[in-house]
């Protein structure tokens, strides 16, 4: 008997030393596991009660740049339907939901003149069910859906705007803080600036390059220092809960190993994932060097008297720095980064100011968006370099997800997150203290300028049927036996 239980042993410890495809590897306790939506990409009751108009609303009204020119007036019918949503969470049996809320459905004018009952009530029952199934909630504050009356003074682009997000946010707090616990201030400051302020890919798509993203990024980072030491100071020691942010990063692998693709690659990082990161988890906080050295020459080279990327005080910098309580991460691809060969143009421009190109290895596979291919490792990569770059920081991951056109038996999802998790567990090993995994997304939504035609779903929905049903995908029953098994198998 001792004899078989050597010889299995042994074997055992052959196949973790061979890493062979197959064994099972383990998730530690400590990494608690759930799927993420929000609110304007789910909700629909766009003008449910005394809901105001935000900007996605007025977007998407007035525009014909939605692929199938569809909107969020109805989108998954969650506003009427979150107790279906409660069920499905139960069938996956997820640790948490992490949901964001509609500013203007609590807040009908942006200000915090009148709260909206029908809208806490709203937000207060979906958060009552997830306590009852024993499923923690996780508040994003900001996921993108501005009010429109705020927009019309200027938006992000106001520095008057740190002052009502964080009327906001006190809202939320005082609200929903009893039982919240997990707070995301902004999700993806980078999407809201770049696609919607620089360009034009998000509302209120100003397109203004060079100029209005860096505006947006300054206020929204003062607003998420805020809101973090007002939750600090006044509600952690009443709440005792946590706060950070959620940014988006892919993973930028040089597309050769010349020092000029290498370079590259760390200046893309660094103008895009540091531009957020390097103010807030940094030893030095404000914005990277690079950054700063490269947009203050470009703009005096363009004629201009002083630095298109505004400056931050002595006392801003110390303000911002160390606001967070976790490093969220929101991860889906990986890119090649080159040196460009052609150089520089006369006017502002927010990609000529980081000076690289990006573009996807031929042999990976894709999705049905264009951006976003499936590379594993470079999962691994990227928590790694946060992990060394901002002093081993505990990491949240509230995204990471696969998305297909119309199908059910969604394989490819499948493959996508057992590789996936596999690069995330890979990086455990490797020292990275990370705490949450998040599935992008329960169900299928509305994927902004995408419509309704690429679907990230766990569960499907059809959206031609007024009543929004919901199936669950081959994809959500394999991330329920990773849930219950608290495994995964080598791939
Ligand atoms: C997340 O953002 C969002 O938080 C979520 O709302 C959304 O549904 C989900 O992703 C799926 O898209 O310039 O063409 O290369 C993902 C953020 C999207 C940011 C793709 C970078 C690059 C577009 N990323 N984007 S492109």
């Amino acid at each position: 008997m001792a004899f078989f239980k050597l010889i299995a042993l042994l074997c055992l410890l052959a196949v973790s030393a061979l890493n062979v495809k197959g064994e099972v590897r383990k998730f530690p306790d400590t990494l608690s596991f759930g799927v993420a939506t929000a609110a304007y990409q789910i909700e629909g009751g766009w003008n449910a009660s005394d809901k105001g108009e935000n900007i996605w609303d007025r977007f998407t009204h007035t525009t014909d740049t939605i692929k199938d020119r569809s909107n969020g007036d109805v989108a998954c019918d969650s506003y009427n339907q979150h107790k279906r949503d409660v069920e499905m969470l139960k069938e996956l049996g997820v640790d948490f939901y992490r949901f964001s809320i509609s500013w203007s459905r609590i807040l009908p004018e942006g200000f915090s003149n009148r709260l909206s009952q029908d809208g806490i009530a709203y937000y207060d029952s979906l958060i009552n069910d997830l306590i009852q199934a024993n499923i923690t909630p996780s508040i994003t504050l900001y996921h993108w859906d501005l009010p429109q009356n705020l927009q019309d003074l200027g938006g992000w682009a106001n520095p008057l705007m740190v002052d009502y997000f964080i009327d906001f946010a006190e809202v939320a707090f005082e609200a929903f803080g009893d039982r919240v616990k997990t707070w995301i201030t902004f999700n993806e400051p980078w999407v809201v600036c770049i696609e919607g302020y620089g360009g034009v890919t998000k509302a209120p798509a100003l397109g203004i390059s060079g100029i209005a993203e860096y505006m947006c990024a300054h206020t929204i980072l003062k607003a998420h220092a805020k809101a973090y030491h007002l939750y600090d100071e006044v509600y952690r020691p009443i709440q005792n809960g946590r706060i950070g942010m959620s940014l988006n990063a892919g993973w930028d692998e040089p597309a050769t190993q010349s020092p000029a693709d290498i370079e590259a690659a760390q200046r893309n990082t660094q103008f895009n994932l540091g531009w957020y990161a390097h103010p807030v988890f940094s030893r030095e906080g404000d914005y990277p060097q690079v950054m700063k050295d490269r947009v203050a020459q470009k703009s005096l080279e363009q004629g201009y008297s002083r630095s298109r990327l505004p400056e931050f005080t002595p006392e801003e910098i110390a303000y911002i720095r160390g606001t967070y309580d976790f490093f969220g991460l929101n991860h889906y691809t990986t890119t090649l980064v080159r040196m460009p060969t052609m150089r520089s143009i006369a006017k502002a421009n927010f990609w000529d100011d980081v000076g690289t190109e990006g573009f996807p290895d031929p042999s990976w596979p894709g999705s049905a968006s264009s951006w976003l291919k499936v590379v594993p490792w470079g999962f691994r990569k990227l928590l790694n370099w946060i992990n060394e770059n901002y002093n081993n920081p505990e990491i949240m991951v509230f995204e990471n997800g696969f998305s297909d056109r119309d199908n059910k038996d969604d394989v490819d999802r499948i493959s996508y997150y057992n590789g996936y998790l596999n690069a995330l567990m890979d990086a455990i090993e490797d020292g990275c203290n990370v705490s949450i995994y998040t599935a992008w997304s329960l169900m299928d939504n509305f994927e902004w300028l995408e419509g309704y035609t690429e679907r990230f779903g766990l569960y499907y929905v059809d959206f031609n049927d007024p009543r929004r049903p919901r199936t669950p995908k081959a994809s959500a029953l394999y991330y329920k036996s990773v849930l219950d098994s608290r495994t995964i198998e080598r791939d």
